[in-house]
């Protein structure tokens, strides 16, 4: 018996692309003075107008009123950006100071730059960003030239860093390559991670303030809020830092998840092999390759079918009895319903034909267009 199996299922398959944890502080940031929303929320903040009437009573200094620190970071870089809503390279006079711990008792007690100013931290600042703002000239005593350093704890001083001018601006430049800053705007630093040998899971500590150069003037103002100077010349301890958690990549990690479990409406079953071994029939020639199977692209004999052979019961009793058939509006019908040749004395033979050419029996399969099919089906 002929078997052709029809292998028919579905298989619903649906994918998600989940995104990981947001990481609120890894963000790509330009380094151009501005605050980007990439900063998102304050990691520390401050109180307005509260300078010292001495400080806040000079155009030059007023500047020095912090109200907000952020950080960020991307994968090389730590981001900080502190408010200056004052500040403005046409008035401003002064100088800045980022001190960043690692978590480490060690590190400096002392400013680098030599100002009033004490380090009396838990855990010791183990860095100290310290920096002229490019300000205004004419104030006596401040440089206003915008070079800025990067001073690290070495175990026993902050040499260090010393005399290298690490933020990148001269010329009366805002914009350098690791510090900038924009009017009425603020300060921002591009710190390579490297360099504080931090990377994403730990947490950094961080303080910025603001001052003036001399060995007299402590911290004018603080983020986070801490001691600050109650007069032009008050020196201040500090020790309150602000945490900056560096992130990871925020970008969704593509990590697939498997969604409904693909049901196959029918079992799939194997059909006839597409090429069998031929199997000799007892009244053919020989065994020819692909005898005994149907495939798409050929037909071939089969002397066992008899239903391809004799496809109609009457038809095959008279075959077996030699008789002519009697009534040939019956055989035009068998004829056309089953494409049966059994013209008188020739051998039986059989058609096969497209449905769609029932009623043109004497045109065979090669010229409907299916490729290598033999057109007649002989036994
Ligand atoms: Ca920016
Ligand atoms: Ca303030
Ligand atoms: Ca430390």
């Amino acid at each position: 018996m002929m078997t052709v199996a029809l292998i028919a299922f579905s298989v619903i398959t649906t994918g998600f692309l989940t995104a990981g944890p947001s990481s609120a502080g890894f963000a790509t940031i330009t380094l151009d003075g501005v605050r980007e929303a990439g900063y998102s929320a304050a990691i520390a903040a401050d109180p307005s107008g509260d300078l010292a009437a001495a400080i806040s009573g000079q155009a030059h200094t007023l500047w020095t009123d912090l109200t907000a620190l952020y950080c960020a970071n991307d994968d090389n870089f730590l981001f900080v950006y502190a408010d200056l809503p004052a500040y403005s390279n046409m008035t401003a006079s002064g100088e800045i100071g980022l001190l960043v711990d690692k978590a480490t008792a060690a590190g400096g007690s002392s400013d680098p730059w030599g100002n009033a100013i004490t380090y009396s931290h838990t855990n010791k600042p183990d860095f100290a960003v310290r920096g002229n703002i490019p300000g205004r000239s004419g104030i006596a005593g401040d440089d206003n030239n915008g070079w800025t350093e990067l001073r690290t704890w070495n175990g026993s001083n902050w040499n260090s860093g010393a005399g290298i001018n690490w933020g990148g601006l001269s010329g009366g430049g805002q914009v350098g390559s690791s510090i900038a800053y924009a009017n009425s705007q603020g300060v921002e630093f591009k710190i390579p991670l490297s360099a504080l040998g931090v990377s994403s899971g730990q947490t950094v500590s961080l303080e910025f303030f603001a001052t003036q150069k001399g060995a007299t003037h402590g911290a004018y103002d603080t983020t986070p809020s801490d001691d600050q100077a109650t007069g032009l010349t008050d020196p201040t301890t500090q020790s309150a830092y602000a945490a900056c958690a560096i992130e990871s990549n925020g970008t969704p990690t593509n990590t697939p998840t498997t969604g409904p479990t693909p049901t196959p409406t029918n079992t799939p079953t194997v059909g006839p092999s597409p090429t069998p071994t031929p199997t000799a029939g007892s009244s053919c020639a020989s065994a020819q390759t692909g005898d005994g199977a149907i495939v798409t692209t050929a037909l071939y004999h089969n002397n066992l079918e008899v239903s391809l052979a004799r496809p109609g019961r009457r038809h095959s009793a008279r075959w077996r009895s030699g008789r002519t058939p009697a009534h040939l509006s019956q055989r035009r019908a068998d004829r056309q319903r089953a494409g049966v040749d059994y013209r008188r004395g020739r051998q039986p033979q059989l058609h096969l034909y497209s449905d769609s050419r029932r009623h043109r029996p004497k045109r065979p399969l090669r010229h409907l267009g299916i490729p290598g099919a033999r057109p007649w089906l002989q036994h």
